[in-house]
């Protein structure tokens, strides 16, 4: 029985609570973050916690025989002793394309829903190319289709010595599956050792309250889902806590119609399944995006579709059969929309097509390229026709926070609607690290609410890297609890404008399973699914600091000079440019005498600067509460602090600590930081002081 009834669908509909939550803003800042896809993960994500016992369920050591490993493809395997680890490793060769490789079936081994923690070691041999990036990757087969997932990528492996590739993964349902190692490109021959994979068989807290009914009264609360994570204990946590799901990916273009009219419809059903057995709406993602959208679309028999008029026509025939054919199937599946068995309330028409620095504001895009701006239109009216009015149709974007992307949305928002185009509701990814401006994403919210549009935040989630150059296996323990202050604080923000909101879905379920970069940490509960502070910002503040945490003190790892950058990752431009850390000219003379030292980086932008100041006590005695001040010229004005309480008079500011870093032992560190305008040249500030005594830079 579905637990819960669905909400009105019209929000118009809803009521907004009688009282609003007051803003209370104490962290902030703008500043960069590249998102980045994390396929490369030498490092496991989620660090095993003492408390949860890991089972092995799969060893190879290669001592005594191949241990059911076979040659994919083209590829044969044999006992090597090349190097080996012990004294025998496995040896693949004859490798003819990318994926041959070594292989053995986990069938039996691997659980669906369950994170399984991958250990193994690389190298090639001395007949090898002189290196490679190899790739430990999964097939899942189910009723006939194959999916391959890329659990870690290896780069520069080399015949001198073994490369250790350790990462996490969660298979989703299959019939049959294989682990296997294979190359991004090389043919090279590679030794494989000393494979391991554990299982924890983590399982929520079910008598946490529930996201979705604390948040009722303001808004219905959603996480987006892959396959993966409605199955096992991730199943349970999302159907203890969400209200509604988004399907992460199997909604998308290339998910659906992979080669022109073969629908693959598999892995969306299990999800929406999963929603009508518990009681929850969907909210498609998405039926137009620049990404995942297989080349078909925009080429007629292999070469790329022109502007003449009969390829225009091709691809807008093609993007309305793609749209009415979701709409039908999932009218026949599940019934008319509207009704009580058909859970989809709302559909993203078209994804990311802003670009703040085009003329006109639009991302130049395939669809672009060949059909102008008119395609956006266009997917509206054809998703109204095929969904009827009893979906809400939805434009998203991420940065949508940032003055010059919202800008352009909004005036392409208004041109929609100027010219009768069905959009009823604007979508907000919230894809932001901690510190971003919240007074920015409260005007972006303010200014749509001009519009007669419903509003979503579609893909929250809250990275605690605030620039690239950070990298942890584990954030520090007060990152996080930033973070858990700023959950807190855009709720409350997001709480003030509930009546403008559809609804607000984070990005994933937990950290071991964001789309971010391994350490990143952006979601409400950590690998264990157990609740993180980042849960109480948002359930019941007063309980943040109280969570005993199974993350482990923080590891500062260098920057990864082999963490890839996507080149779709959406980079803000609004963005400062991180610049390498000024050094200060103007710093004051440092005074022998003083008690601490400061180190000031700053990245500033045209009209405004992010600043991060480190405050270290060099005095003999503990600190139990400080208070840092300086002089702040030249007209910048602090607009927003986090890890303090910030204050400015005049030129002079003033940061008092935080309930949890006023403790500062001789020879620690505090990190604090802020935001501020400048009106042009930002200077950097003088004579720094902790409790009065002058601080030496440092
Ligand atoms: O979460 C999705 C990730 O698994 C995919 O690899 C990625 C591919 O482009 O897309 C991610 O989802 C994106 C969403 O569809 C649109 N906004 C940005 C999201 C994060 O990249």
């Amino acid at each position: 029985m579905p637990r819960r009834a669905h909400f009105p669908l019209d929000p118009r509909a809803r009521t907004a609570p009688a009282r609003a939550t007051a803003l209370s803003v104490s962290s902030l800042a703008a500043l960069v973050v590249a998102a980045l896809v994390a396929t490369l993960a030498l490092v496991a994500q989620a660090a095993t916690p003492a408390h949860a016992a890991a089972t092995v369920v799969l060893q190879a050591d290669f001592e005594d025989g191949l241990d059911g490993w076979t040659g994919r493809g083209a590829a044969t395997v044999a006992l090597s002793t090349q190097g080996a680890r012990g004294t025998q490793s496995l040896l693949a060769t004859g490798r003819a394309e990318s994926w041959n490789g070594a292989s053995v079936d986990v069938t039996d081994t691997f659980e669906p829903g369950v994170t399984h923690q991958v250990s193994l070691w690389l190298r090639l041999p001395a007949t090898g190319s002189g290196y490679a990036d190899l790739r430990v990757s999964a097939q899942r087969d189910i009723d006939g289709t194959s999916s391959y997932e890329t659990i870690a990528t290896a780069t520069g492996v080399t015949s001198g010595s073994w490369t250790q590739v350790s990462a996490s993964y969660t298979p989703g349902l299959f019939d049959t599956a294989s682990l296997y190692v294979e190359s991004t490109s090389s043919l090279t021959d590679f030794l494989v050792d000393d494979v391991t994979v554990t299982t924890e068989k983590v399982r929520p807290d079910l008598s946490l309250p529930q996201l979705d009914e604390t948040l009722e009264p303001w808004f219905p609360f959603g996480i987006a889902v892959e396959p993966a994570d409605v199955l096992a204990g991730r199943g349970e946590l999302v159907a203890h806590h969400a209200a509604q799901i988004t399907p992460g990916n199997q909604m998308k273009p290339d998910a659906i119609q992979p080669t022109e009219g073969t629908f693959r419809f598999g892995p969306a059903d299990q999800l929406v399944d999963f929603a009508v057995e518990h009681g929850q709406r969907v909210y498609g993602h998405t039926l137009v995006w620049h990404q995942q959208t297989p080349d078909w679309f925009f080429q007629r028999d292999g070469a790329a579709l022109t502007t003449s008029s009969a390829d225009q026509a091709l691809l807008r025939s093609r993007l309305k059969a793609h749209i009415e054919a979701i709409a039908d199937h999932y009218r026949t599946t599940y019934g008319e929309f509207g009704t009580t068995g058909n859970p989809i309330f709302a559909f993203d028409v078209v994804n990311e097509v802003i670009d703040e620095n085009q003329s006109d504001g639009l991302r130049r895009s395939e669809w672009y390229r060949i059909l102008g701006s008119s395609y956006i239109a266009d997917a509206f009216r054809y998703a109204r026709d095929a969904f009827g009015p009893d979906v809400l149709l939805f434009i998203n974007d991420y940065n949508s926070e940032y003055p010059n992307k919202r800008a352009p949305y909004l005036a392409l928002v208004k041109s929609l609607l100027a010219q009768g185009v069905p959009v009823d509701g604007v979508g907000h990814q919230l894809h932001v690290e901690v510190g971003r401006s919240l007074e920015y994403v409260e005007g972006t919210i303010s200014a749509f609410e001009a519009l007669p549009v419903t509003q979503a935040v579609t893909e929250l989630d809250v990275s605690t890297y605030q620039h690239g150059g950070e990298s942890w296996t584990n954030p520090p323990a007060d990152r996080l609890l930033q973070q858990a202050y700023y959950y807190r604080d855009l709720v409350a923000v997001l709480k003030r404008h509930a009546s403008s909101f559809e609804s607000v879905t984070v990005w994933g379920v937990d950290d071991s399973r964001t789309w971010l970069r391994a350490g990143a940490a952006p979601l409400l509960f950590d690998g264990q699914l157990q609740a993180k502070d980042a849960f109480w910002g948002v359930v019941d503040p007063s309980r943040i600091g109280t969570t005993p945490t199974a993350t482990p003190t923080p590891d500062e790892t260098p920057t990864p000079d082999d963490t890839p950058t996507p080149d779709d990752t959406p980079t803000p431009d609004d963005t400062p440019t991180p610049e390498e850390t000024p050094t200060p000219e103007d710093t004051p003379t440092p005074d022998p005498a003083g008690a601490c030292a400061v180190r000031w980086t700053a990245n500033a932008w045209n009209t405004g600067l992010t600043a991060n100041v480190r405050v270290t006590n060099t005095g003999t005695t503990t600190l139990d509460g400080w208070r840092l001040t300086f002089t702040f010229g030249g007209g910048q004005k602090v607009t927003q602090g986090w890890s303090a309480d910030w204050t400015q008079s005049g030129t002079t500011v003033t940061a008092t600590n935080a309930p949890w870093n006023g403790r500062l032992a001789p020879g620690a560190s505090v990190e604090i930081g802020f935001n501020a305008s400048h009106p042009g040249t930002p200077t950097t500030p003088t004579g720094f002081a902790l409790d009065g005594a002058a601080c030496t830079a440092g």
